[in-house]
């Protein structure tokens, strides 16, 4: 197991020295940020985001995420430009040593939470969701607030092009099938799976978050049926999961160790998110801190699953709560962050002595 943390290059309030500090840590999830979807990573520009990384002293293994065009979800003629720019950038990657890539295949819209600062008991602030509260939010009314330039609705690893697009998009979809769907991911998978074999990089699909329909929008990944349905329209063991155990246990029905188990065991694993939340209602969440004891999900449990089950892979703490007065991207701070990678190093300590 490798442990990174995320990290933003455009301007992340987490610096690359404080990542450096944290125990057990050995490298950063990033990304290349200036680049739209669907454009060509040179060879130039990976690097220079690479250099900043290894000159403090971390590694780049991990991308998170190299963004899928819409127009491939969407099974658009120009798609195939679009993949052939995708397959570009996995080989220029592939050269500066990335071994693993997360990515998503969620339309139009990437995570999704009606409150970024809900305040829990103790003070600290966290990500919550509603979803009588995601019903009634109009698209207008997020896009008015995003021409404000209110962040309430500015969520990290969005592209600004893909809101301005975002109205036109979901009408798009509501023509679309699951199926059609599905046959549009599989177009994809079959074109760059066969690169990601010859370059040796991972694939990891991070699930829908939350699993719930919005806007009538397909759903791709949100429970073990359709985890095993995504993995196998390409079997390719690059084809794999991004387990995001957030993700999947805000849907109660979801046993999220079980399926850390099952899918690691066919190292179908490469990245996991680690983070922990608490059920309000059947559908209703907010995040908490990591620990078991903070929220529903048996993080022992999961961590004990994969170990026990061959995982291999890279693992980040995932979103935080914003502590101890902590200005930074929502989800995205250093506090709650690195005490929960500290959690997450004492979990693996335990579980790989017993
Ligand atoms: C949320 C993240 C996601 C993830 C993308 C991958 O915090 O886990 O934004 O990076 O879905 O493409």
């Amino acid at each position: 197991m490798k442990m990174v943390i995320r990290w933003f290059p455009d301007g992340d309030t987490v610096t690359l020295e404080q990542i450096r500090q944290i125990p057990g840590v050995t490298g950063v999830a990033t990304f290349l940020a200036d680049i739209p979807a669907g454009e060509v990573w040179t060879d130039d520009q990976i690097k220079a985001v690479k250099d900043r990384v290894n000159e403090a002293g971390l590694e780049m293994e991990v991308i998170e995420s190299i963004n899928v065009h819409e127009d491939i979800k969407k099974g658009l003629p120009s798609k195939d430009m679009y993949i052939e720019n995708y397959i570009t950038t996995m080989r220029n990657l592939a050269r500066a040593g990335v071994k693993c890539v997360c990515y998503n295949f969620m339309p139009v819209m990437d995570w999704f939470r009606s409150d970024l600062y809900l305040p829990l008991e103790d003070g600290s602030f966290a990500m919550s969701y509603s979803h009588d509260a995601a019903k009634k939010l109009t698209l207008d009314k997020m896009l008015d607030s995003m021409m404000e330039g209110s962040n309430d609705f500015s969520l990290p690893g969005w592209e600004p092009e893909r809101f301005a697009a975002m109205a036109k998009d979901i009408e798009f979809y509501q023509n679309v099938s699951q199926d059609e769907y599905f046959n549009n991911i599989k177009y994809f998978l079959d074109a760059i799976m066969p690169v990601a074999e010859e370059c040796g990089i991972d694939f990891g699909v991070h699930p829908d978050d939350p699993p719930f329909p919005l806007f009538n929008l397909p759903k791709v990944v949100n429970c073990r049926d359709s985890i095993r349905r995504y993995l196998d329209l390409n079997r390719s063991k690059r084809n794999g999961l991004t387990l995001c155990t957030g993700s999947l246990g805000a849907n109660k029905d979801n046993d999220v160790a079980a399926i850390a188990g099952e899918f690691a065991k066919e190292g179908r694993i490469p990245f996991v998110h680690l983070r922990n939340i608490k059920h309000t209602s059947d559908t209703d969440f907010h995040e908490s801190a990591h620990l078991s004891s903070c929220g529903d999900l048996d993080m022992y449990a999961i961590v004990k699953a994969l170990m026990d089950n061959g995982f291999d892979g890279y693992i980040r703490p995932d979103h935080g709560r914003k502590i101890w007065g902590e200005v930074s991207r929502p989800g995205y701070g250093l506090y709650d962050r690195a005490l929960g990678a500290a959690y997450i190093n004492g979990l693996w300590e335990a579980v790989s002595k017993q």
